[in-house]
């Protein structure tokens, strides 16, 4: 691989933008070229290509400039695109680079920063990383091909989910992720918070269920958790990027740490210990008890108070001790006091045979679960078939981490499916769009997480933000492999899957 050789526009992009065409002409970058914005709602995307840019030219940052005329020789964001009102999901942007200044224009600051993502990958990959760049800074001109590209996302739900209770990671370990499906356009991070092996979230009105029920995670580690103000700049530097935190706390299932942490929870008034195994199903709130329902109102409580997106995700899947009546009775009151807080539910595809509000949103990851029931009653539906999106699967036979339950999952196999036709009875204008869940059952740490993540996670992106008709197994075979240099600058640890060319 050559780390400092500037990429092929044609390959540079993940996911695809609906055009790109090449013009005459390129555009030089000085550590003179201002960045202007007309508002202050682009002024995150103006700063991050600023210092992207600034770093590798010169010493210092780009001047950014926000409201008055644009600058000759700028790099200048404005609104509206206007492609949104025929495609997409308002996210839509076009960049027009020529010899006089680069023009941005979006119909949404989310439009701008996926813009500046684009900008960002079609720039050496050898600016991604300090030690990289070139010596001897700003002492080459640096140019960029002139071009038009048009860009717009199919889906408006592009998501991504940590596991961090079976396998805990630190704040900067999540950003870390954060900053990784930024690059991709992804814009929904839904967190794990809470399994058999560990609650991660503190929880005021009832502090045992992290301090003792934190304490651990699979294989007896030290687990741990996130104080709400950790949370909350978990959530800010996440919307800072465009991404939406969705916090789950599964339940009445797989909360053997809340079992453990409080007594009263379980319906024989028995704590049972800790559990650092990988067992699903053995768990369940006591649906018969009026404090289980405090208990839950007090979590969702808490936690929708630090969530400003309007998601809560009540898990709900496997359940094995439960009569389907007090499964369905349970998963409808959880419901009403989820919209009592102001707030959406999410639920695995388990829940689909329960009575659901119009605004519930349904998880599909069981290939041959019927959601029929959901779909039939307004449900919108989130695409994770786990033969397709768990990237926790192998990628082969040998894959030393990850598990198999589902499928293998090469990373054809990854890309290489609709989620419009995937699942039958759940047609595209019932679909929200795809998320890639991410088990942590085997996976011990962030490189473990970026090695079952890369390449996938950037496949499923460009599923969530690219048309159906403008992909091709074949072409993103040769985009994936020219991503090699860049994901080296940064640090990933990605699978070198051997039917990519990586360079
Ligand atoms: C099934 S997916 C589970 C998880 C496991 C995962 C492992 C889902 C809703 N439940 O509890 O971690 O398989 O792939």
């Amino acid at each position: 691989m050559t780390p400092s050789a500037p990429p092929d526009p044609r390959l540079a992009l993940v996911p695809r933008p609906v055009s790109l065409d090449l013009r005459d002409g390129e555009f030089t970058f000085t550590p003179e070229t201002v960045i202007h914005t007309e508002s202050e709602d682009y002024a995150f995307s103006a700063r991050f290509l600023a210092a992207h840019i600034g770093l590798a030219v010169g010493p210092q940052p780009l001047k950014v400039e926000i409201g008055g005329e644009a600058p000759a020789g700028s790099i200048s964001f404005r609104k509206p695109y206007g492609i949104s009102d025929t495609i997409g999901t308002g996210e839509g942007y076009g960049i027009e680079i020529t010899r006089e200044g680069i023009i941005i224009r979006s119909d949404s600051p989310a439009g701008a920063f996926y813009a500046t993502q684009t900008l960002r990958q079609l720039l050496p990959p050898a600016w991604e990383h300090e030690a990289l760049r070139p010596p001897g800074k700003g002492a080459k001109p640096t140019v960029l091909r002139a071009m038009t590209i048009r860009d717009a996302a199919r889906f408006a739900w592009r998501g991504a989910m940590l596991d961090v209770a079976r396998h805990f990671l630190s704040v900067d370990e999540v950003k870390r992720y954060i900053d990784l499906m930024a690059l991709h356009k992804l814009n929904r991070l839904h967190l794990h918070l809470a399994d058999d092996q560990g609650w991660r979230i503190e929880i005021k009105s009832w502090p045992n269920l992290t301090t003792y029920g934190g304490s651990t995670e699979v294989d007896g580690g030290p687990g741990g958790f996130y104080t709400q103000e950790q949370y909350r700049d978990l959530v800010q530097y996440a919307a800072d990027r465009f991404i939406t935190i969705v916090p789950e706390i599964d339940m009445p299932g797989h909360t053997n740490a809340a079992l453990a942490s409080y007594a009263e929870l379980n319906c024989d008034d028995k704590a049972p210990p800790l559990y650092t195994g990988t067992q699903v199903g053995f768990s369940t709130l006591c649906v018969d008890k009026e404090v289980t329902y405090k208990f839950v109102d007090d979590v969702v409580r808490e936690i929708s108070a630090l969530t400003p997106g309007p998601y809560f995700h009540m898990g709900g899947d496997e359940v094995q001790k439960l009569t389907p009546e007090q499964y369905r009775g349970f998963v409808e009151r959880v419901q009403g006091i989820v919209t009592s807080h102001g707030k959406e539910m999410i639920g695995w595809d388990d829940i689909a045979p329960a009575n659901l509000q119009p605004t519930t949103i349904v998880q599909h990851w069981r290939p041959k679960a019927s959601l029929a029931a959901a779909v039939a009653q307004g449900a919108k539906v989130i695409m994770s078939v786990a033969d397709r999106a768990y990237i926790d699967m192998k990628y082969h036979d040998a894959t030393p981490i990850g598990l198999r339950w589902a499928a293998i999952i090469p990373v054809q196999r990854s890309y290489d499916w609709d989620p419009a036709t995937v699942a039958a009875g759940v047609p595209e204008s019932a679909l929200l769009g795809v998320e890639a869940p991410l088990w942590a059952e085997t996976l011990a740490n962030i490189r473990d997480v970026e090695f079952m993540a890369f390449p996938r996670l950037a496949a499923i992106a460009e599923i969530g933000w690219t048309r159906q008709e403008d992909r091709d197994w074949g072409e993103f075979r040769e985009r994936l492999g020219a991503q090699g240099s860049r994901w080296v600058a940064l640090g990933i640890n990605f699978y070198r899957a051997p039917e990519i060319t990586w360079r």
